[in-house]
């Protein structure tokens, strides 16, 4: 397969600003007909190329007549036209219900539906499709009324009639011009659930939310998100809804979350539907984020668009920046903070450190679909936020007003962003361009001396760069490092003329000292407040002294960081200790816990929080060369440890609150979430009547997080209760699949001997099916993920059972298939044994009669 390069981009030699489309919706043979405005861009003579794939060809017209001039390949149509404006009327027939790559068009559980994002739109007629060709779009939907009764595009409904044959047609039509990635249809029966929303200018938007038939009770969360969404991009961004309609359908079959398609928003289902029976509060929170982040693409991806791909991060960075901070506005600032950072410690550090490592605006692609990453996602939000800190909100907004005075309704790139910041600020912003550019975590060493007699303290921060996989080649950064000094008695010094307690470092050389005078004893530094740049840092800690950064920061966040260091440093030296030294070390470390679980000044939230170990995935990225199975027990020690040592603390915990009937409301989540940790810890401790505990709150639970929140400790406990309660999940939820995937979760990532037999059983559960990304990402994303002990067993087992399994996935559906490859991709850090069991899989993987782009991509960058 071709690899595509950044650099070779040039402007489309034709272009199009107007399509009309019409659909004959049959199952598989839909009739799509596709009229187009073209214009010749520039002065040339070239062939106008379509890309196009799977469609079935039945007729080529140019300004009505028949062409015979085109030449087809599997990918392309190539048309000889000396004509510099015309009209190009394309015929074809497409297979929606054989589609179960679930991208272009297709037919799953009685509903059509599209997903047209990256590159899908070729899949449903030939088409210039690439992000700078912007078009206004006017639908034409044909379908049997009865079973397809809602006809759904983008923009505003226009005309509607029936047919004669028991048929139906609506006509729609979008005045935004729009790149096609961002075209949508969905022809169904569903239920719909109405509101409205009056914006700051005053107009009245329809609000409308589709769901499957009988879960309209589950959709309230959802519209509700939106409505709070709405209001908030237009006091925080000015930014207001522009069509009189917003429209959003959930469906069950979608590999991603959601879509921003304009005005016909299509989610996954798991990120609409909600009620207090069936979802968590992690749900909850989710579903007003993902809505929210669809939402916001309105302005930051659809008014103003991506130039081409490489530059995805450009609405993706930004946008995952805006719902971050809407999250954060609406519930726990710290809690938010602290999972956007693990999701950079867990996964975006081990892409980084993969041979899929890439910058956020990636060089070279092969699958565009391979890019939807976390780097370009999450550590693009980074970078937003960096400049967010650097230019301070006003800056920042300075900076996004002229980015929309200036390219509203174009296609554009990070560097047009970067360059209204830029302008706006009167701020030199070149060397920060390199974030967009360079791959790679970067290393903050920092070292300090102080002077007793002189009074003075000296801290020097260094940036180091280490090669990645597909760049060895590396700049100094400018990296924005917030920090602060605690004197021993826990109080915070001021840095400056006033009483400043926080400093940011722009780090921009190598590196740079800072110097404080009249400091009367060697104080502690709090690094990184906030994590203020998508770093590692290195500082010679003592325990003690992360202890103190715990107990005394100024910052949330530095304080969590600090506990989470204490637990790493321990859990990374037990190995190889004596019996006596891991528990004398143990014990200290658990020790300096004693005032946080103590504490009743410190919230809920940042409590459990911080009482919560690092995960296995964070550990794991901290280390050069992981030796898998002593880190695995090394964590379950201190994990047990900790259970035992507080078992009183965790008791008084856990019955500290009545329960109180479900809602998604702040203080009942920390709660929830406090009670449900402490549940954990109590089960691990082997609590007395645990068994007790864990049975009456699985009994009386009215609500999803406490039913799971057992489930959950009773799989660190006795297999036995564990068994009994899954089963009796199962019986309760069997119909219910958005539910179940929780259960096939659970069992995924069990720790159990006999693992693989009991997911191949689960594999012929009624509601499995491979076609159904959220039941593969559930049960075989799950264990890749997440069973540590199964996944890298030493016999190779877990390794083989996987690449069995993408071997097949690869025919269903490439696209889920290389999300789930990505465990087994990253070999570099586990031992020579594991390595090799890992390529042996790889190899077999890519020797597939077939193997799709998303696949080859990733095998052949993986293997050396
Ligand atoms: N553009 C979608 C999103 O991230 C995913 N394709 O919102
Ligand atoms: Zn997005």
């Amino acid at each position: 397969p071709a690899v595509k390069k950044r650099a070779d981009y040039r402007q489309p030699d034709f272009l199009i600003d107007h399509v009309d489309l019409e659909f004959t919706l049959i199952e598989t043979t839909t009739k799509v007909i596709c009229i187009s405005k073209v214009t010749r861009n520039g002065s040339h003579n070239k062939p106008l190329i379509l890309d196009g794939e799977g469609i079935q060809l039945s007729s080529v017209c140019i300004n009505g007549t028949e062409a015979a001039d085109y030449q087809q390949t599997d990918t392309s149509l190539t048309i000889d036209i000396d004509t510099d404006t015309f009209e190009l009327r394309i015929e074809s027939i497409i297979n929606p219900k054989d589609n179960s790559s679930l991208e272009g068009l297709y037919l799953q559980a009685g509903a059509y539906c599209t997903q047209c994002e990256a590159e899908g739109f070729r899949k449903i007629t030939y088409f210039l499709d690439r992000p700078d060709v912007l078009a206004t779009y006017d639908v034409k939907i044909i379908a049997d009324k009865v079973n397809f009764p809602f006809l759904l595009s983008n923009g505003n409904k226009v005309d509607s009639g029936d047919l004669s044959d028991g048929k139906h047609w609506i006509k729609w039509s979008d005045p935004f011009k729009k790149p096609c990635y961002l075209f949508a249809l969905v022809a169904g029966d569903f239920d719909l659930l109405e509101d409205k929303f009056v914006t700051q200018s005053g107009r009245t938007i329809a609000l409308e939310l589709f769901v499957d038939k009988g879960m309209l009770g589950r959709g309230q969360h959802a519209l509700d998100s939106l409505k709070k969404a709405m209001k908030w991009d237009e006091t925080e961004f000015g930014l207001e809804y522009d069509l009189d309609i917003y429209m959003i359908v959930a469906v069950d079959f979608f590999n991603m979350g959601a879509m921003e398609n304009k005005g016909l928003n299509v989610f996954n289902s798991k990120f609409v539907l909600a009620d207090a029976q069936t979802a968590t509060d992690e749900d909850y929170f989710n579903i007003e984020a993902v809505i929210a982040h669809e939402y916001f693409h309105n302005w930051t991806g659809n008014r103003v668009t991506c130039r081409d791909w490489f530059q995805l991060s450009l609405k993706e960075g930004l946008t995952v920046f805006r719902d971050q901070q809407f999250s954060a506005d609406m519930s726990s600032p710290i809690v938010n903070r602290i999972q956007n950072v693990k999701v950079i410690r867990e996964r975006q550090f081990a892409e980084d450190a993969s041979a899929m490592s890439h910058p956020i605006r990636p060089d070279e692609v092969i699958e565009m679909n391979n890019f939807y990453t976390v780097t370009v996602y999450d550590k693009g939000s980074e970078v937003i936020r960096m400049l967010f800190t650097l230019l301070s909100k006003t800056g920042f907004l300075a900076g996004i007003k002229l980015y929309f005075k200036r390219f509203d309704g174009q296609a554009v790139t990070c560097d047009d962003f970067v360059q209204a910041m830029e302008d706006a600020n009167d701020k030199d912003l070149s060397q920060f361009r390199r974030w967009y550019s360079q791959s790679g975590t970067p290393q903050i060493v920092v070292t300090d001396t102080y002077d007793a007699i002189s009074k003075i303290y000296r801290i020097a921060f260094e940036q180091k760069h280490i090669a990645t996989f597909e760049q060895k080649e590396k700049q100094n950064l400018v990296i924005p490092i917030q920090f602060s000094l605690l004197n021993d008695k826990l109080e915070s010094l001021n840095l400056g003329d006033t009483d400043q307690q926080q400093l940011t470092l722009e780090l921009n050389e190598t590196q740079q000292c800072l110097e404080f005078y009249n400091v009367e004893s060697k104080p502690i530094p709090s690094l990184l407040h906030g994590f203020s740049a998508p770093v590692k840092v290195d500082y010679p800690y003592t325990q003690q002294q992360l202890g103190n950064v715990m107990l005394g920061s100024p910052d949330e966040f530095a304080r969590w960081d600090a506990g989470q260091q204490l637990f790493s440093n321990c859990i990374h030296n037990l190995a190889g200790k004596t019996e006596l030294q891991q528990t004398t070390s143990i014990a200290e470390t658990i020790a300096m816990f004693e005032p946080i679980i103590e504490s009743k000044d410190i919230s809920l939230a940042l409590k459990a929080e911080i009482l919560t170990l690092p995960s296995f995935e964070t550990l794991f990225q901290q280390l050069d060369t992981v030796n898998i199975d002593a880190l695995n027990q090394s964590r379950k020690q201190l994990f047990k440890a900790l259970a035992q040592t507080f078992q009183a603390n965790w008791l008084s915990h856990y019955s500290a609150f009545e329960k109180q009937p479900y809602a998604y409301q702040s203080q009942q989540v920390e709660q929830r979430k406090m009670q449900n940790l402490a549940l954990k810890y109590l089960t691990l401790s082997a609590q007395p009547d645990v068994e007790q505990l864990l049975t009456q709150q699985f009994n009386n639970a009215d609500n999803m997080t406490d039913s799971l929140g057992v489930l959950g400790a009773a799989q660190l406990g006795d297999l036995d209760l564990f068994e009994r309660l899954m089963l009796a999940f199962e019986q309760k939820w069997h119909a219910d699949p958005l539910v179940l995937d929780k259960w096939f979760a659970l069992h995924a990532n069990t720790d159990r001997s006999d693992i693989l037999a009991r997911i191949s059983i689960l594999m012929g559960h009624s509601r499995f099916t491979i076609n159904n990304p959220n039941r593969v990402r559930a049960l075989i994303g799950t264990f890749c993920f997440f069973n540590v002990a199964g996944f890298h067993n030493i016999d190779g087992t877990g390794y083989k059972f996987v690449a069995d399994y993408l071997i097949k996935l690869n025919e269903v559906n490439p696209q889920i298939a290389a999300r789930i490859i990505t465990p087994l991709i990253q070999w570099q850090k586990v031992d020579k044994t594991r390595q090799q069991l890992m390529q042996l899989q790889l190899m077999r993987i890519g020797d597939t009669k077939g193997l799709s782009k998303d696949l080859f991509e990733k095998i052949s960058k993986s293997l050396p």
